[in-house]
């Protein structure tokens, strides 16, 4: 799938002009593709640089089967283009990981990106020079490329988690991530697979592949909550409806939405204002039915107390445990895969085809793994004195999310210091658009920003928007520093803090809250605030003549 950069392209970026350029992004995922186009749009010179063989970031990495978006593909699209939006048709609700693929591939060619992209090239350090205010780019194959300005539009699920299982060099069969997945794809056929995780990657792999392989043990540790996807052809009526109104649909996503998406049984959803709890459980029910039919994740779509009060979550918590009990067809199986012990929606609600009607087959098995730790030997994988013997085994651990992508960039700011000994207690930064002591550097979808809840498609619009604005402010006044205010950026940790300790997201080990990765800090993770009301701050940085930033001229 992956379109090498072609020869002339690459030919034109040997040269030492552009390796002296306005902005270098990394990153050529959803966010990094729209920072390019709309930084060149304006008249910047810029590089986009990008590990991959291929554009598309998360989905240029993730080709395991069954891989999908669980958001609706007619919201999880680019915004930016009434034409785009137009032209383009989406064959299923959800897309799957190879539309998604040729989509991005498809807006790399419609909008001519390519002659500025280099791929095949991992950004191995950045180092800030404070005489010139200029980023020092090192790629790992020693390429050195300057530029004014650093994008970092690296992902926040794209850094793999890979536990260091013992005995993992000892196993003779097959190992393989879900987020590192072999092109060429991988045949199951007879063969006894193991999975080990069940968020929405394992979920997503093992309801795909249960049917296909000889025997499958799921070895899980936390049961996750999961509703159907309820995936289905695109309905033509509905697409129809949707582009005859896509400026009124994008409206709703950016300022009434929950998080960026807004769709429900193929209608806009109305926000609800009342709790949970002061309604009778009749009409709780209705709707956590409602939202249960309508798949996917429109079960966020849910009543305010539902997120702060335990009480209000334990009425929708049951209501799910009771739809796992209907599917599954074994009592103790379906206990198992019963969560307990945390709130339901503040670990990634997972949506699914079939999850559950998998574990109904002779061929595939449960393995409690809490409480016990996975130890891999030559045959297979040990779990509490028992062995079982696989001929692979695919890992569905996650990421090591919102920050592993950037501090795996030595990345060096003013004084030389390095960005991952800064956030070694937890990432810290300002708006989730930069941190303090790394001028001229922005991130996108990033720490301490809202990106786990504000649809990550516009909110990567809406911040390669203001990082544009901001550039060409900053160019227009002859200014050469844009950093952030350290005063600023811990009000913004502060009020984050706040923000979340008020919900039931802390009661979860989710990573969201950093929690998935052993000695990971969870301070200023995600901004759990109101996606609009971040937006509002964003926008108002250069009306406000940058209120919690400091700027500067060339240095004399
Ligand atoms: P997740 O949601 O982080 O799930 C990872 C799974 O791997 C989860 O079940 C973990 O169990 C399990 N895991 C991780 N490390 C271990 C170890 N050491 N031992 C046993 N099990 C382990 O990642 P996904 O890729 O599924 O989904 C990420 C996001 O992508 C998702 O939320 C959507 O937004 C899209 P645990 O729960 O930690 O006990």
């Amino acid at each position: 799938m992956g379109v090498n950069v072609s020869s002339d392209i690459a030919k034109q970026y040997d040269t030492q002009a552009a390796n002296n350029v306005d902005v270098v992004i990394v990153g050529a995922g959803f966010a990094g593709l729209y920072t390019l186009y709309n930084l060149r749009n304006q008249g910047l010179k810029v590089i986009l640089l990008d590990a991959a063989g291929g554009v598309g970031g998360t989905w240029y990495w993730n080709r395991y089967p069954g891989v999908r978006v669980d958001i609706e593909s007619m919201e999880y699209s680019y915004s930016f283009s009434e034409e785009l939006q137009q032209e383009w048709s989406w064959s299923e609700r959800y897309a799957s990981q190879a539309e998604l693929l040729r989509y991005l591939n498809h807006v790399a060619d419609r909008f001519d990106l390519r002659k500025n992209i280099c791929l095949n090239t991992r950004v191995a350090a950045t180092v800030f020079d404070e005489k010139t205010d200029k980023w020092e780019v090192e790629t790992d194959s020693g390429r050195k490329i300057t530029a004014s300005f650093c994008v970092m539009a690296t992902g926040f699920l794209s850094a793999a988690n890979q536990p260091k299982f013992p005995g993992m060099e000892s196993f003779e069969g097959e190992q393989y991530h879900t987020a590192r997945w072999p092109e060429g794809g991988v045949d199951f056929a007879g063969k006894r697979v193991g999975v080990i995780g069940t968020g929405s990657s394992g979920i997503q792999v093992i309801s795909e592949i249960g049917s296909k392989v000889g025997h499958l043990n799921v070895f899980q540790r936390t049961a996750s909550f999961s509703i159907p996807l309820r995936n289905c052809p695109m309905p033509k009526d509905y697409e129809k409806s949707f582009k005859e109104n896509y400026p009124e649909w994008r409206r709703l996503q950016r300022e009434e939405s929950f998080g960026g998406y807004v769709s429900c049984n193929y209608k806009p959803v109305e926000r609800l204002t009342q709790n949970a709890m002061d309604i009778s459980p009749e009409e709780r029910l209705a709707v956590y039915e409602d939202r249960y039919k309508s798949g996917g994740l429109s079960m966020y779509f849910n009543f305010p107390d539902v997120f702060v009060d335990k009480a209000a979550n334990d009425t929708i918590a049951d209501f799910l445990r009771g739809k796992i009990k209907e599917r599954v067809n074994d009592p103790e199986t379906a206990e198992l895969l019963t969560p307990r012990g945390y709130p339901a929606l503040v670990r990634r609600l997972c949506a699914d085809t079939g999850y559950y009607e998998t574990y109904n087959q002779d061929n595939v098995d449960l393995v409690d793994v809490s409480g016990g730790e996975i130890e891999l030997t030559p045959k297979g994988i040990e779990v509490k004195g028992k062995e079982y013997e696989l001929d692979c085994i695919i890992f569905a651990t996650g990421y090591d999310a919102l920050t592993g992508a950037l501090t795996n960039i030595d990345i060096r700011g003013e004084g030389g210091r390095q960005l991952k000994e800064e956030w070694s207690d937890g990432p810290r930064t300002a708006l989730g658009m930069m941190t303090a002591g790394f001028p001229n550097m922005f991130f996108l979808n990033g720490p301490g920003s809202p990106c786990p809840f504000y649809q990550p498609v516009l909110l990567g619009e809406e911040q390669g928007g203001w990082v544009g604005d901001w550039i060409m402010d900053m160019r227009a006044k002859g200014l050469t520093r844009m950093g952030a205010k350290k005063s600023f950026q811990n009000e913004w940790v502060e009020h984050s803090s706040e923000v979340v300790n008020a919900t039931l997201f802390p009661l979860a080990n989710s990573w969201y809250m950093g929690k998935n990765i052993p000695g990971k800090s969870s301070v200023g993770l995600v901004y759990f605030g109101e996606p609009a009301d971040y937006r509002k701050r964003c926008a108002n940085v250069l009306p406000s003549g940058y209120d919690g930033f400091e700027l500067s001229g060339p240095q004399k």
